[in-house]
């Protein structure tokens, strides 16, 4: 048996309740399959696939908090510390109903590949929690992140983990999470990325995963004859990445039509309102409904259904295994021609085959949504050294990176012979970089 499947075969029975991790494990080892056969004695010796499949460290901790009628409420806190090989952990912290060892495992895995092809030295990580801060008041959100920060706070540092924003928390959460952090510390530190502009956030950071994404569709259009000008775009979710990605591709002059949350979806013939989808959704929190109250010619569906609109480009930005086969298959039929994922793992393994081999250009999320981690390493070198950058300094290293980005998977699929594959090519890109840095620190 080959290195690649006795190495799958074995994450299949370590892991077996937890599908998405496995699908991750699953998605890069076997795009790898070109580079570990080329030299499989040397990587089967050294156990560097065993080793990057297992996280150096997993804490899973009681989170107690008090809700506003007084009761004690549970939930369950999770961080995993995935691979430190290039940098000290990175990743965010995801606060939904689903989240489970599975998911974060699947989260902190991505992270590993995606931070590698930054091109900056940050390692793997990923945390959050089952808290679902939904229908909450503001003090029961705090009462949550202070009291997960409370335990959090023994395992992370500016110079050892670093977290930042996922589903479910965002600036508020961040800010919350900080405060508690420094107050039983006592230290003012970059422990946090995603933080407010006024204790050491940096500009651009709440835009960059969804202007990044622009910015890689951007370059891969151009790299094949074509602009996002006067194209029709379907996004789905209509959360921090969503909203930036629907901002940056209008400013590219293309359309967007369709937006979406977790009851349902809108249709905009007219192209979707920023400003009025930003007031609904960071402003009041509200559902989608309100944006068709404030947008007669719009139309809003119950359940999922964006993929069903015809489109130039599709960008999916809600959340994981959201675009199914058929949902692939009516894309392909409708004549789409490129595919960028906002979110991490959004689209299932068997609809990316079927979009690849239907010819639609597609980039997979840890190239295509590394803009947001991106921008939180530049923060947290504006962090070290005491200094802040402005929003064109952030925003134009952010596109070089997305750039650079493109061209790096481009270049490792040609060079492997898969040219056009973008998620081979971002699988081995990623990998190369974080395998050297394992095999020079010798077994650990
Ligand atoms: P938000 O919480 O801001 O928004 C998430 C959006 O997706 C909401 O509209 C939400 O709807 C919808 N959504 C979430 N879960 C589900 C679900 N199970 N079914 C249907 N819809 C759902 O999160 P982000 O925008 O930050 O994150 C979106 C995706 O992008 C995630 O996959 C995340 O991991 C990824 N990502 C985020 C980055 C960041 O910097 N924030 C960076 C890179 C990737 P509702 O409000 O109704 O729940
Ligand atoms: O999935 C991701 O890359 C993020 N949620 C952002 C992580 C970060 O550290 O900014």
């Amino acid at each position: 048996m080959s290195y690649v499947d006795e190495v799958i075969e074995l994450v299949e029975k370590k892991n077996a309740s937890e599908p998405e991790f496995l699908q991750a494990v699953k998605e890069v080892l076997n795009s790898l399959r070109v580079v570990i056969e080329a030299d499989e004695e040397k990587y089967r010796k050294e156990a560097l696939l065993e080793r990057i499949c297992e996280p150096e460290r997993q804490i899973k901790f009681r989170v107690p908090w008090v809700d506003d009628k007084g009761q004690v409420q549970v939930n369950t806190g999770y961080r995993i510390q995935f691979n430190s090989a290039i940098g000290p952990y990175k990743g965010g912290l995801r606060l939904h109903p689903s989240v489970n060892t599975g998911i974060i495992k699947f989260l902190g895995f991505e992270q590993i590949f995606k931070n590698s092809l930054t091109g900056l030295p940050i390692g793997g990580g990923k945390g959050g929690s089952d808290f679902d801060p939904k229908g909450k008041s503001d003090r029961e959100v705090m009462a949550f992140c202070q009291s997960f920060m409370t335990e959090l706070c023994k395992h992370i540092g500016a110079d050892t983990d670093v977290p930042a924003g996922d589903i479910g928390t965002g600036a508020r959460e961040i800010g919350y999470m900080f405060g508690q952090y420094k107050r039983i510390k006592g230290v003012y530190e970059g422990v946090l990325t995603g933080k407010g502009l006024t204790y050491g956030g940096s500009l651009a950071r709440t835009e960059a995963t969804g202007y990044g994404l622009l910015y890689i569709t951007e370059e891969m259009m151009k790299c094949h004859g074509d602009t996002m000008e006067g194209k029709t775009v379907v996004v789905s979710g209509a959360g921090n990445v969503a909203i930036y990605a629907i901002q940056k591709a209008h400013q590219m002059g293309a359309k967007v039509v369709t937006c979406s949350d977790s009851t349902g979806w809108v249709y905009d013939p007219d192209g979707i309102d920023v400003e009025l989808l930003k007031e609904i959704k960071e402003v009041k929190r509200a559902r989608l409904t309100e944006y068709v109250a404030a947008r007669p010619s719009a139309q809003y569906h119950e359940g999922r259904g964006v993929w069903q609109v015809k489109c130039d480009i599709a960008l999916p930005c809600a959340t994981q295994n959201e675009l199914l086969i058929d949902d692939a298959k009516l894309l392909v039929a409708n004549g789409c021609k490129a595919v960028c994922e906002g979110a991490n793992m959004p689209t299932t393994i068997e609809a990316t085959e079927y979009l690849q081999a239907n010819g639609v250009l597609f980039i997979c999320g840890k190239a295509a949504n590394a803009g947001g981690v991106a921008t939180s390493a530049l923060e947290m070198s504006q962090n070290s050294e005491r200094l802040s950058w402005t929003f064109e300094e952030v925003d134009s290293k952010l596109k070089q990176i997305m750039v650079n980005i493109y061209h790096n998977i481009d270049d490792a699929a040609k060079k492997y012979g898969l040219e056009g594959n973008y998620v081979a090519g971002a699988n081995i890109a990623g990998f190369l970089k974080v395998a050297e840095a394992m095999e020079a620190q010798g077994v650990c």
